[in-house]
């Protein structure tokens, strides 16, 4: 069997997304998820004009080859364009596999160790009453496991708060907006730190000790005011702190760490093991966040949790709408099979997204099951998507009070 076609596809049902398929000789078509939010193109062209032709006419069996001759043939290592394009062969060379033995994919990463992925969701609102609603609108589709992001007094706008929390409108927080430069949205930390416990305490009494809950900082914090929010969280119970600090310097953590024993969970920004490398050999975090699609795909991420299971550190895949349905599909499969599981994020798709991309995944009594279906149980809908063009989207630019350019 040879790799006889590799395609490139760029749509926006909703939203821009980046689909590579790959088809064989005899006619088994694979997919790999390649949408990298904001910066799309550029991997369409690392794709398009560097990778596709090199996979004509090699053996789409050979998958961990592909995979060193694509990173360490490129010589230039690392960083998200290149692990998102290395991620969409890998994915679409394991969809490949798992189609030929005619069996689900996470039958081939050693079955289900699980009965299905237990999912968080985004709950969010500018004040108490709004996301208790949002809360209350989670609780009652299925999820047992929530993410708290509220506005903060005397700011307009905060990452992670929907514009409407009401599902179906625009509950997911969609960070990118469609226009031909970055919006900006501004930021105070002393203003979120005084705020964010007051939520949490509310929210406690609200809705009881039980439901987890879980919280994003967007590395907008140093590390002794991460410290400070942990330690303030800590009567709260969180399942989780995420990306507290812009975590590239791997040595905050420690300083964190030290101070709370609020869980941390870091990594949607992060592309190899390397980036890991000190936070899981000194135990500084509790679950690593890397999405399949810009992570180097199935081969690297079974790695990668791997390494993280031999230090008690869990899985939490970043499962956020600008993942494809087939990023999602990837995850689903992987947190069925790996051991160390920990949670799996999970926004839902628009409904133009989801006709583009047709999923065999199911999310039952708050747990996602990647479904039957052999292979990752995804098809693309070419024709469909060729109706919703590629339109530009940034993410955000945030400013603080006076001016400066800060982590959003
Ligand atoms: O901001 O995926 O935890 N989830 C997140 C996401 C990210 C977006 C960026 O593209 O932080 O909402
Ligand atoms: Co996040």
């Amino acid at each position: 069997m040879k790799i006889s076609h590799a395609d490139v596809f760029v749509t926006s049902p909703g939203r821009n997304f980046v689909t590579l398929k790959i088809t064989t000789d005899d006619g088994v078509v694979g997919y790999g998820d390649a949408t990298l939010n904001g910066r799309e193109l550029a991997v369409a062209s690392y794709l398009r004009d560097h990778v596709t032709s090199l996979l004509i006419g090699r053996d789409p069996h050979r998958i961990e080859d592909t995979w060193q001759y694509l990173y360490r043939g490129a010589y230039w290592r690392r960083g998200p364009v290149t692990m998102a394009a290395i991620a969409a062969v890998d994915v679409a060379l394991w969809d490949i596999k798992a189609k030929v033995a005619g069996l689900p994919l996470y039958q081939l990463l050693g079955g289900a160790s699980r009965t299905g992925a237990l999912a968080y969701g985004h709950a969010s609102g500018f004040d108490l009453e709004a996301l208790f609603d949002s809360i209350r609108e989670h609780l009652e589709l299925g999820y047992r496991a929530i993410r708290i992001q509220t506005g903060v007094p005397g700011l307009d706008s905060v990452y992670g708060v929907a514009a409407s929390t009401k599902i179906g409108e625009r509950y997911d927080y969609e960070p990118a907006q469609r226009s031909a430069a970055p919006s900006e949205e501004q930021w105070d930390t002393r203003a979120y730190l005084r705020h964010v416990p007051t939520v949490f305490e509310a929210v406690r009494n609200e809705f009881g000790p039980e439901l987890p809950l879980l919280h994003d900082g967007h590395h907008r914090m140093t590390p002794i005011q991460a410290a400070k929010l942990g330690k303030a969280l800590e009567p709260y119970d969180l399942f989780w702190l995420e990306d507290c600090t812009p975590a590239e310097n791997q040595e905050a953590l420690r300083l964190v760490r030290q101070h709370t024993t609020t869980p941390l969970a870091i990594g949607e920004i992060f592309n190899t093991a390397f980036d890991y490398q000190t936070l899981i050999t000194e135990q500084l975090i509790d679950y690593v966040r890397s999405a399949v699609t810009h992570t180097g795909g199935i081969t690297a991420m079974k790695k990668l949790f791997d390494f993280a299971a031999l230090y008690q550190i869990k899985s939490g895949i970043h499962g956020p709408t600008d993942i494809s349905p087939v990023g999602q599909a990837a995850a689903l499969h992987l947190d069925l099979a790996i051991h160390n599981f920990g949670i799996q994020e999970y926004m839902r798709h628009s409904p133009e997204t989801l006709e583009v991309f047709k999923t065999s995944y199911s999310f039952t009594d708050g747990l996602l099951h990647p479904g039957e279906t052999p292979g990752l149980g995804v098809e693309y809908d070419e024709q469909l998507a060729e109706k919703f063009p590629y339109d530009p989207a940034y993410l955000p630019v945030n400013r603080l009070l006076d001016g400066t350019v800060h982590d959003w």
